[in-house]
């Protein structure tokens, strides 16, 4: 076949042993890469019930067609897993070279299993793999390590690693590469630790040779270069990258702030776009990106930080602070940890407002970064108030109990990230129907139902969370590329079927990356169904209470919240429009038209199916 290297590497790390697989052209033409492999892998190999933590789980490393050459925006890869934190299916999508060098060492995925007795990181070089001693790095943070790597094997290498909260398991630990690039909220991290792999080195020195047709791709790749420089937003972009969407949300009441309770921060304009752009140092990305976002600024040591809207919007105005140098501060030790921004935002807001109502004995005002830092430790080694939010809001507000749940800010397990949902339904939809928890990278519609009527509870902004869902995570996370230049600078979709045509020789239409959005998206539900049984259903899809029963007290908006009536109204026809049932799990017709009779068979042993 051609475009994909049709490979795979098994890597176990119990035995330490390896070998690689071929994977059909079938598997590859209806689930193309990344995510699809990814989930397709999990629900094939992966036995029902298995401690996300313990050896059986299996970290798939998941490139596709279009990484390994030099198509503008494919220096990206998906990292995943079942999720310790949510105990479905977890993944994320990181900027990296590991997805170069990984294609062009010859595979299109890595599957790794099993556990190191001890601290240990994977060398691989082509057809080799080596299993080298981690004690001298293990307890490192991120930077640290990542530069100790490179000494070792040079700077032309992937990377991918983890600092101590992956190591200590922290259940929101993620997986760092290129010290600014963060993927995998679900504690993809944390499975790395709990395999005592501190981290992954590859080198790939061959070419990705075996492509459809070259100079059509590569002339296209010199187009669509060109296109999005030439882009009308090029320039805004260039300056605050992510960072442009802060000030909108604060002029449309949608900026988290004390833990979601308000939509708009009065010290907002401290830590904005403009704010970050005055103290800006440098401009860092993904590989092979025209475009790069990734701003950094110094913190109070003097050290890079790289500010991300999310970042800014978790650790600023949803714990209460305003100044950018601060959260800057927190959001490199983030970054040094190897945790999740979004995840740790939630928790400590989580905390400051259990604090305030007096259900933890220790005092944590809204706004103070001196505690907000110490407890960014203690969660990352467990001790004091941190052990109680290592696992996540979820669970701390299991163990806390009175009305907590109202106002664990989650879905599924998984924290949400920086989008007040008081009065945005389509957005709130989307967050509840993502298919790793509250995540906004399925379907980021925000924009979208503000402009078209907060109000409507219509099919038309369900609609659209399926069509978003279908491109960002269908299309974007199986090829696999960046979805920003489509979505920040109005780069045509119609590029990405043309190139996967012309990489693998196998024509794929818009509609035909619709279908295996589809299939995805049903495949990866039917994974959450058997892990979770009979405790499935529509709670599992809904965001937490907060929204719904506390209206916004401030700006434009206040008095105004979700109404649960809307919103069930909008989910009996998300799921009508998927062809899953009134409890959201897929109808065997379903499953049966996405070519997943199998599928079926197998989830008829859990639930009941229609
Ligand atoms: C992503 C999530 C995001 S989404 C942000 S900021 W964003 C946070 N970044 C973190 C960070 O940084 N450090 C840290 N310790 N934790 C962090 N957690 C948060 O993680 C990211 C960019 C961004 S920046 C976005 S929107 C887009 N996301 C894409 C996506 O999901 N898919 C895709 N095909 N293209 C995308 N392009 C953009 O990539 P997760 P990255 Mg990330 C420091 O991984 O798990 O999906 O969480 O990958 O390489 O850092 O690029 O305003
Ligand atoms: Fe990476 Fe940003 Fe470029 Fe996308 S736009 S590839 S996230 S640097």
């Amino acid at each position: 076949m051609k475009g994909w290297t049709g490979k795979v590497l098994r890597i176990d790390l119990s035995k330490k042993k390896y070998a690689v697989q071929e994977i059909s052209y079938d598997l590859a033409k209806n689930y193309v890469g990344g995510r699809g492999f990814a989930i397709k892998i999990l629900w094939d190999e992966l036995k029902p019930g298995t401690d996300p933590l313990s050896p059986d789980n299996k970290l798939i490393l998941a490139s596709g067609p279009l990484n390994g050459i030099t198509i503008p925006n494919a220096g990206k890869m998906v990292v995943a897993a079942k999720s310790p934190l949510t105990g479905g299916y977890g993944d994320g999508n990181i900027g990296t070279w590991t997805s170069i060098h990984m294609r062009k060492a010859g595979y299109d995925a890595i599957i790794i299993d099993g556990a190191s007795d001890k601290p240990t990181y994977i060398y691989i070089e082509d057809e080799k793999v080596d299993f080298l001693d981690a004690s001298e790095i293990w307890g490192l943070g991120t930077y640290e390590t990542e530069k100790k790597l490179m000494e070792e094997h040079g700077k032309n290498v992937g990377t991918l690693l983890i600092g101590p909260a992956g190591e200590n398991l922290i259940k929101y630990a993620t997986i760092r590469s290129m010290e600014g690039r963060s993927g995998g909220r679900p504690g993809m991290g944390a499975v790395m630790g709990s395999k005592k792999l501190k981290a992954i080195v590859i080198r790939g020195t061959k070419e990705v040779s075996n492509i459809a047709e070259p100079e059509k791709v590569k002339e296209m790749t010199q187009q669509l270069y060109k296109e999005i420089q030439k882009a009308e937003n090029y320039e805004v972009w260039m300056r605050q990258g992510t960072m442009l969407v802060h000030a909108w949300c604060q002029e449309n009441s949608v900026l988290p702030t004390y833990n979601f309770r308000e939509g708009v921060f009065e010290d907002a304009d401290k830590i904005n776009g403009d704010a970050m752009e005055r103290v800006r140092v440098k401009l860092r990305g993904c590989p092979l990106c025209n475009m790069q976002c990734g701003h950094t600024v110094l913190e109070l040591n003097g050290m890079e930080s790289e500010l991300d809207y999310e970042n800014v919007g978790m650790l600023g105005s949803n714990i209460g602070l305003g100044d950018l140098t601060k959260v800057a501060t927190l959001n490199r030790l983030a970054d040094e940890y190897g945790i999740d921004t979004i995840s740790l935002g939630s928790n400590i807001a989580f905390a400051m407002e259990a604090s305030e109502k007096g259900l933890i004995d220790e005092k944590i005002e809204w706004g103070d970064f001196e505690k907000a830092k110490e407890l960014t430790r203690q969660i990352v080694y467990k001790e004091g108030l941190g052990a109680l939010l290592a696992d996540g809001v979820k669970v701390a507000s299991e163990k806390i109990g009175h009305d907590s749940k109202n106002w664990a800010m989650h879905v599924k397990g998984l924290e949400i990230s920086a989008y007040d949902c008081h009065y945005a339904p389509a957005m709130a939809l989307a967050y509840g129907t993502s298919p790793i928890g509250a995540h906004h990278k399925d379907a980021w519609v925000i924009t979208w139902d503000v402009k078209t009527g907060r109000d409507k509870y219509v099919r038309e902004k369900v609609e659209k969370v399926i069509e978003f869902q279908r491109i960002r995570g269908g299309l974007f996370e199986s090829i696999v590329a960046c979805r920003l230049p489509w979505i920040e600078l109005g780069i045509s979709l119609e590029w990405y079927p043309r190139f996967l045509t012309a990489v693998t020789g196998t024509s794929f239409t818009l509609d035909d990356m619709f279908t295996v959005a589809d299939r995805i998206y049903s495949l990866i539900r039917a994974f959450w169904i058997r892990e979770y049984g009979g405790n499935w259903g529509r709670h599992m899809d809904t965001p937490p209470a907060r929204w719904f029963k506390e209206p916004l007290t401030k700006g434009p908006f206040a008095g105004k919240h979700l109404d649960p009536e809307g919103y069930e109204k909008l989910l009996s026809m998300y799921y009508e429009i998927r062809g899953w049932n009134e409890q959201g799990i897929p109808k065997r017709s379903t499953l049966e038209k996405l070519g997943l009779s199998d599928v079926a068979a197998e989830l008829e042993k859990y639930v009941k199916l229609e």
